[in-house]
């Protein structure tokens, strides 16, 4: 069995870009691996939250987990602050890091932008992650494409430091999807579809109600060209449609243009409201009764200590790879 870890920042509810990218393939996973999901919270902060609202999302993330088919019978799902090993040993890899190849990371370029001055925080995230990964042995860590050079960085600083101490990490590999690994804002295709976007119209969340999703689809952006046709580079805005149509009702992109051979664009996006709608309904029926039910916090606080076990194993052989700690 191969160990799975991967984790959603609960800075916001889910949108369909994190489903298909990331969480589709946490589900389709768990039935022949060993598989740890996590609520990134420590991740969240390296961005002004509101204390009162970050505890609801946490509590909202880990119960959209056990809604979209997350079963904490076959996977660990818990928070990533209840288990120390993440901080303790993000310290210990950032010594190993380089602050040239940090500042490479196109996610810190994109978020710091156009400010004087980002918290420390930010920029340190991809080794916290890089931690995330490593605390766990993990083999395969199933993302979306906007992770992959944080990815490449994880496996750098394992490798580095495997061969200047004793084997210390298990190197991990990406898993992106074919379709679906970067779904694009609705109002804007050339920009990934985010939780943090201003405009709610940019995305689709997996609690939004029919008339809201009805709205973000129907005004969603396209092109003047009129032809319902894959070509992402030319039609950015249509391309992105087919493929959320596609992952959602498991038809190929080539099977749905040809459905819609010498329909307009009104008639396409009718028809993925239907789909987007139905997709979504069984989702939000199973979220109102998980997140209220006593159970969700006893499931956390379960899988911390499920975590917590594996984790202080590799921390203890961290330390004594390293020569730290008594
Ligand atoms: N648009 C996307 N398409 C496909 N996959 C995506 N992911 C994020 N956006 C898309 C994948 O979802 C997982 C969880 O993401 P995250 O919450 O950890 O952070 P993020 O990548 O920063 O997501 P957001 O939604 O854009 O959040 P904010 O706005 O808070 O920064 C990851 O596997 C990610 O690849």
């Amino acid at each position: 069995m191969k160990r799975v870890f991967s984790g959603v920042q609960p800075t916001g509810n889910i949108h369909l870009g994190n489903y298909l990218g990331a969480l589709k393939q946490f589900v389709e996973l768990q039935d022949d691996n060993e598989c740890i999901y996590c609520i990134v919270d420590l991740h969240s902060i390296t961005v002004p939250q509101d204390p009162k609202e970050l505890r609801s999302h946490i509590l909202d993330v880990a119960a959209l987990y056990l809604s979209v088919g997350i079963d904490p019978k076959k996977s660990i799902v818990f928070v990533q602050s209840d288990v120390s090993g993440h901080s303790e040993l993000s310290w210990i890899l950032t010594c190993s890091a380089y602050t040239g190849e940090l500042s490479r990371m196109t996610q810190f370029k994109d978020k710091s932008r156009g400010k004087e001055s980002a918290p420390a925080g930010l920029f340190m995230y991809p080794v916290l992650m890089a931690a995330d990964i490593l605390l766990y042995d993990t083999d395969i860590v199933p993302v979306g494409n906007d992770q992959k050079q944080h990815i490449e960085l994880c496996r750098d600083i394992a490798i580095r430091i495997n061969n200047k101490y004793k084997k210390t990490f298990v190197v991990p590999d990406g898993r992106f999807l074919k379709e679906g690994a970067r779904i694009m804002a609705l109002d804007d295709p050339t920009k990934k579809m985010s939780k943090s976007a201003e405009n709610i119209h940019s995305r689709i969340s997996l609690l939004d109600e029919d008339g809201k999703i009805k709205k973000s689809i129907m005004r969603a952006t396209t092109d003047s060209d009129g032809e319902i046709r894959f070509d992402p580079e030319n039609k950015p805005g249509v391309s992105n449609l087919l493929t959320i149509y596609s992952v959602l009702s498991g038809k190929s992109i080539d099977d749905v243009v040809a459905s819609f051979a010498g329909s307009g664009y009104g008639d396409f996006k009718k028809e993925l409201v239907e789909i987007t709608k139905e997709a979504l309904l069984p989702i939000r029926q199973n979220f109102s009764e998980i997140r209220e039910s006593d159970e969700l916090k006893a499931i956390l606080r379960d899988g911390a200590e499920r975590a917590g076990a594996i984790a202080e194993k590799t921390m203890k052989r961290v330390k004594d790879n390293f020569g730290i700690g008594f």
